[in-house]
């Protein structure tokens, strides 16, 4: 039996990738890095901390450096997330949360961001999370378990009866990992190996959900 749903942010609710890739391109141009694109899918999902190492190729740097580059690309993914409104709820999502609302289901948010809250509150839809857990709630990010885990503690149900809607390769290895059940919101080559797959959540009604898990 479900209680509950943990979503994903960024790719599932809005898409703040774009601000992410904004904001890292920025920080690339300003040290002489080459970042595409295509460079950017790697970062899906990945904390802030570890998508830096990954722009940076392996090159080595002193922590304060990098300490600086991640609040340098913050300041600037703050400034692109200024104007971030309602109308950047991705389709379908305000409808499945209204649904899973009035079924009685729990509902979590299990994002890897900082700025997770913030960003709901931009959104307008703080009010339909019991509980989140975010880029402060624990140390180890995706691909570990441990943000999905805190979550459905944080709920106090096991991650048996917990749903993840993750839009993210390492993201549905961590709800895997955690032996959540899980639904990937995506291509079958990113998010295949979750229980359900979907392009989006454009038109996802719950019944849909509970006869494919
Ligand atoms: P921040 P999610 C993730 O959000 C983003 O997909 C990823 O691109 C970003 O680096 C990460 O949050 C950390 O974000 O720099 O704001 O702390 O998909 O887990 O909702
Ligand atoms: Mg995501």
């Amino acid at each position: 039996m479900i209680r509950a749903f943990i979503f994903d942010l960024d790719g599932v609710i809005t898409d703040t990738a774009e601000y992410h890739f904004r904001a890292w391109k920025r920080l690339a141009e300003d040290e002489d890095l080459i970042f595409t694109r295509q460079d950017n899918e790697a970062l899906r999902g990945v904390s802030r901390r570890d998508s830096l190492l990954l722009l940076l190729k392996g090159n080595i740097y002193p922590e304060g450096q990098l300490q600086e580059m991640m609040e340098r690309k913050n300041s600037y993914y703050l400034e692109f997330i200024q104007d971030i409104n309602p109308n950047d709820i991705l389709p379908g999502a305000i409808e499945l949360l209204q649904e899973l609302r009035s079924n009685g289901y729990q509902i979590a948010l299990g994002s890897a961001s900082k700025n997770a809250r913030d960003v709901l509150q931009r959104l307008g839809i703080e009010e339909f999370f019991d509980q989140i857990s975010d880029g402060y709630s624990v140390e180890y990010q995706k691909p570990a378990p441990d943000l999905f885990l805190h979550a459905a503690s944080q709920l106090k149900l096991s991650p048996r009866v917990c749903v993840v809607v993750e839009d993210a390769t390492s993201g549905i290895e961590a709800a895997v990992a955690g032996g959540f059940r899980t639904i990937g919101i995506g291509p079958l080559e990113r998010v295949g190996i979750a229980d359900f797959v979907l392009p989006d959540l454009s038109g996802v009604r719950l019944k849909d959900i509970l006869s494919s898990l």
